[in-house]
């Protein structure tokens, strides 16, 4: 018998599952099938390896915010732009602990906290050491984005108990120059590589809506699923076009051409939870219901992601109930 390989397949395979290595062209034409095939396919996929109607919850909390030397060019929380964020230095313990708990009784399961740092310096690190060990007590998976680590923090956030780390690739390497020059696309890459080796599980994605092309967006994704394994979980963002940033008047990405970005990293990512991320402010309902049927199964909730708005925690768990999705 023939052996086909896997993408070409009309179901996913035991081997599609463990599959990094794409085509360019095998990506585009995942991209380029009619809507209603894609979505069909992805949710394909995505049946085989989840509980169709489950999504998984987690919280933000931004631990440090603000004053980051870094030029990223969609943020609101660096000094080169002018952004109305207010700066706020490295939080106390029991602050963060106070809000996982909101976190965990409103029914979060991971509690992930971001500091808008270009890397964690020495000081700041036990206390980021000690806020993984006390939320993790309380009982919630932990998360964090602090920026580039090297080995010895990896290892030391391994040993304090932390569950994910997030880091993102944020586009393409054709792209990422246009968007970011403070630090490299191998940066991303080092940084990745060390949370792996140390025994971390990878929360990493990117960001749709800066202006990419369909090419970046399949680079990206190209890039991700290169990744070996897989992240455990991938943040899917629509860009939060923030008012004095260089990104700010970036032109509406055609919310279709997001859920078809959904869709192909359900695709070549079966197993990795595809997190519907920043963004959801901005989509009606009905979007949203569209990018869970592409395959998403993890979204932030609460009413604030780390600077910016996301959907109030009551009008989230109506659109679960509307949709019967459960919480997980
Ligand atoms: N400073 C650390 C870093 O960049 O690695 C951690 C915090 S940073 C804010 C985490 C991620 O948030 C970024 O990698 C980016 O993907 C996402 N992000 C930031 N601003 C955004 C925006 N305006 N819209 C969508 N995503 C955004
Ligand atoms: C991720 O990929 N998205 C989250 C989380 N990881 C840390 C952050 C989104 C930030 C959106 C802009 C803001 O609120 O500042
Ligand atoms: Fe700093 Fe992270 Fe924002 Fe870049 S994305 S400016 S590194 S906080």
């Amino acid at each position: 018998m023939t052996k086909l390989a896997a993408g070409e397949t009309g179901r996913a395979s035991p081997q599609e599952a463990l599959r990094h290595q794409w085509e360019t062209a095998e990506i585009e034409g995942l991209f380029a099938l009619p809507f209603n095939d894609l979505i069909y396919r992805a949710q394909q996929v995505h049946r085989q390896h989840f509980d169709p109607n489950e999504v998984q919850v987690s919280t933000l909390l931004s631990i440090k915010t603000g004053g980051c030397p870094e030029d990223c060019g969609y943020c609101p929380q660096s000094v080169h732009h002018h952004a109305d964020v207010e700066p706020e230095s490295l939080m106390a313990v029991d602050s963060v602990v106070e809000a996982a708990r909101a976190a965990r009784e409103a029914g979060a399961s991971r509690f992930c906290m971001g500091a808008a740092w270009r890397n964690p310096g020495g000081r700041h690190f036990e206390r980021v050491l000690e806020m993984v060990r006390r939320v993790r007590e309380e009982g919630l998976e932990t998360c964090m984005t602090l920026g580039m680590l090297d080995e010895e923090q990896t290892r030391r956030l391994k040993e304090a108990g932390l569950d994910y780390y997030n880091h993102n690739l944020d586009t393409s390497p054709e792209f990422y120059g246009e968007i970011i020059s403070t630090r490299t696309y191998q940066d991303r890459l080092d940084t990745l590589r060390r949370v792996r080796e140390a025994g971390i599980r990878v929360c990493c994605g990117g960001i749709v809506g800066m202006g990419e092309t369909r090419a970046d967006r399949v680079s990206l994704l190209q890039q991700l699923a290169a990744q070996r394994p897989h992240p455990e979980s991938v943040p899917v963002n629509l860009l939060v076009r923030v008012e004095g940033t260089p990104l700010a008047q970036q032109p509406e990405l055609d919310p279709f051409e997001f859920v078809r970005t959904i869709a192909v990293a359900r695709i070549l990512m079966p197993r990795s939870q595809v997190r519907l991320s920043a963004g959801r402010e901005q989509m009606s309902d009905e979007l949203q219901a569209l990018c869970f049927l592409a395959g998403a199964n993890s979204i932030f909730y609460g009413e604030k992601l780390l600077t910016t708005p996301n959907p109030e925690a009551g009008h989230d768990r109506q659109l679960f109930r509307r949709l019967g999705l459960r919480p997980a």
